[in-house]
């Protein structure tokens, strides 16, 4: 079985044109691999992406086929990965800030709170501020999830915490953020509530805050 595991890893980082990464997944399943021991596989095979990205030995082209690839796999993996009855916790706005179009994580964390019960508002990508307060506001929302992956548009959390303040809704609304490039520092600078490293621990985040 573990095989599976180093296989799905290795197509990941080498893009192989050779295999279809759902194909690969779904017969990973069904030799009995754990949906999330394949999540890990797919992640840190898109790490390696990352780190050839920065090398040099990938393009902008790699990373764009890596993110098809990894949507390939999460489109057979997210069935497995869903549990419980949604809605019931309460509703979380997400998005991924303004400037941002990185959206594979994000729509994980989404996956897993709808898993652990949450209502999901998900804005999508490149989401500016005002977007964020409204739909605070038109979905009651008792809390927010904001997605970065960019060092330069750590800038747009802030502005989300500025906007949310500015309508007067800060005090009844907790934010956390998460993503690649965020470090427990930016809880702090930008005045939001809790970082979330993966999709697990902001499920554990926001389920505190709901109880
Ligand atoms: Co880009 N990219 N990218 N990219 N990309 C990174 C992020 C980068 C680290 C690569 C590198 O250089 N090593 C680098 C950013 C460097 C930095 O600023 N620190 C980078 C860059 C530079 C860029 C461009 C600027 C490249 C260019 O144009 N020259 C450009 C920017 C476009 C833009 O956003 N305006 C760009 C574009 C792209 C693609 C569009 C081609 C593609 C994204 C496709 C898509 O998302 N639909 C892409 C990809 C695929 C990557 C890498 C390779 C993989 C990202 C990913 O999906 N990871 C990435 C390298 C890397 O991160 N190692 C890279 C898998 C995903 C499951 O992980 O999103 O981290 P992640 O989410 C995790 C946790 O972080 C956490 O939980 C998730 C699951 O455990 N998490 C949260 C995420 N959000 C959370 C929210 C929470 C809590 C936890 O609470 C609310």
């Amino acid at each position: 079985m573990g095989d599976y595991l180093a296989k799905v890893t290795m197509a990941m980082a080498e893009l192989d044109p050779e295999v279809d990464m759902a194909t690969l997944v779904g017969e990973a399943l069904a030799a009995g691999e754990k949906a999330a021991d394949l999540l890990r596989a797919m992640s840190e095979g898109m790490v390696e992406v990352g780190r050839r990205f920065e090398a040099g030995e990938y393009y902008l082209a790699d990373l764009v086929l890596a993110g098809e690839e990894m949507k390939e796999g999460l489109r057979v993996l997210e069935p497995h990965l869903e549990v419980g009855e949604t809605g019931k916790r309460g509703t979380v706005v997400l998005c991924t800030v303004r400037g941002d179009i990185h959206d594979i994580g994000k729509n994980l964390v989404g996956t897993m709170l709808r898993s652990a019960g949450f209502r999901v508002v998900d804005l999508g990508v490149d989401v500016p501020a005002e977007k964020v307060v409204e739909a605070v506001k038109s979905e009651s929302a008792f809390a927010v999830g904001l997605s970065v992956l960019l060092t330069t548009m750590t800038g747009s959390i802030g502005e989300v915490v500025e906007a949310l303040r500015g309508a007067g809704l800060r005090e009844g609304v907790k934010v956390a953020i998460g993503g690649a490039c965020t470090t427990p520092e930016m809880v702090g600078r930008y005045g939001v509530d809790a970082l979330g490293r993966d999709a697990v621990e902001a499920v554990r985040i926001f389920s505190g805050w709901a109880t």
